[in-house]
C-alpha cells in the first residue's frame, strides 16, 4: 500500500471561534496551525483564509500572505487552496487563489444543500470553467465530491478532457445535504472510482474517526482539521489541528500504514510532473 497522505484542513469557511476558540483567522494563527499540523505528520495544508475578524475571503493577496507565511514555517509542505470558498461566494471571487499557481486546489464537482436555506453552487459550466483555469495554471484538481452523482459528473468531465487523469478525489462524508458518513456509503464511493485514481477521505463531525480508519484500511488518504470537526471526542473541543493529525498517525501506525512526507505525497499525486502553462 502507498504511504498515507494526511491533509490538514486547518480553518475552513463555515466554522468560527465562537464554536472553537482555536480556529485560526489571522495569518500568524494560520501559520502556527499549519506548522503544528505539519510537524505532527500532515503533508498537505488545505487552505481557506479569513480577515483578521474571521470573515471568509478568497482575496488573492490574503492567500499570498498566508501561503508565504506557511512556506516560511514549513517550506516543503503542499499548499492546497480552496476554490470552494464560503457558501454564497461568486465564481470570480472563488477563483482568485489560482492566480498564485498553487500545486493543487479543490474542484467542487456538484451543487448541494448545505443546511437550512444554504446552497453551495457548482453548476456543470462552473466546474468546466474552474477546471480550465486549473489546467492553464498547472494546478492539480482535487475533485471534492459530497455524493455519488458528483463522482459521475467528474468522470464525465474527465472523459471530455476537462479534468486530467489520473484523477484525485476527496470523498467528503457526512455533510448535511451530502452522502452519509457510513461504512456502506464510503465503500460505494470508493468502488465507483477509476482504478488509477487516488483518493482522500474527509469525515464530518462525529463520522470522522470511523471514516478515516476505513480510508487507511482501503488504501486511501485522509483529511482532518477544524474545517471538518471541532471536537476531539464527545464534549471535548480540540485545542489544535495537530491533535487530529496525531490521532490519525496513531491509527495508521496501529494498522501498519506508514505516513508520507511531502516529497512522497508529491510522488503519489504526480505533482512533480506538473506543468506551468
Ligand atoms: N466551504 C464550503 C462551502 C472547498 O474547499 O473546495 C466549500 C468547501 C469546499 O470548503
Ligand atoms: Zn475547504
Amino acid at each position: 500500500m502507498e504511504k498515507l497522505i494526511i491533509t490538514a484542513a486547518i480553518c475552513g469557511a463555515e466554522v468560527s471561534k465562537a464554536q472553537n476558540e482555536h480556529v485560526p483567522y489571522t495569518v500568524k494563527e494560520l501559520q502556527e496551525e499549519a506548522f503544528m499540523a505539519y510537524q505532527a505528520g500532515a503533508s498537505i495544508i488545505h487552505l481557506h483564509v479569513r480577515t483578521d475578524e474571521g470573515v471568509p475571503t478568497q482575496d488573492r493577496e490574503r492567500y499570498r500572505e498566508a501561503m508565504e507565511a506557511i512556506r516560511a514555517a514549513c517550506p516543503d509542505v503542499i499548499i492546497q487552496p480552496s476554490t470552494g470558498g464560503a457558501v454564497g461566494m461568486e465564481a470570480k471571487e472563488r477563483l482568485q487563489p489560482l492566480e498564485l499557481y498553487p500545486e493543487m486546489a479543490t474542484l467542487d464537482c456538484g451543487t448541494l444543500n448545505f443546511g437550512g436555506d444554504e446552497i453551495f453552487v457548482n453548476t456543470e459550466n462552473m466546474i468546466i470553467d474552474f477546471a480550465a483555469r486549473m489546467r492553464e495554471n498547472g494546478v492539480k484538481p482535487e475533485c471534492e465530491v459530497f455524493d455519488k452523482s458528483m463522482i459521475d459528473m467528474a468522470l464525465r468531465l474527465a472523459e471530455k478532457g476537462h479534468i486530467p487523469k489520473p484523477m484525485h478525489f476527496n470523498l467528503v462524508m457526512g455533510v448535511n445535504g451530502g452522502i452519509a458518513g457510513t461504512p456502506r456509503d464510503l465503500l460505494f464511493l470508493v468502488e465507483s472510482l477509476p482504478k488509477d485514481a487516488t483518493f482522500t477521505v474527509s469525515g464530518i463531525g462525529r463520522t470522522q474517526t470511523a471514516m478515516l480508519t476505513m480510508a487507511v484500511l482501503l488504501g486511501g488518504h485522509v483529511r482532518v482539521g477544524f474545517e471538518d470537526n471541532i471536537y476531539l471526542e464527545k464534549g471535548v473541543k480540540a485545542q489544535s489541528n495537530a491533535q487530529f493529525v496525531e490521532r490519525v498517525v496513531r491509527i495508521a501506525k496501529e494498522l501498519g500504514r506508514a505516513v508520507a512526507t511531502p516529497a512522497q505525497a508529491r510522488r503519489i499525486l504526480g505533482l512533480e510532473e506538473r506543468n506551468h502553462g
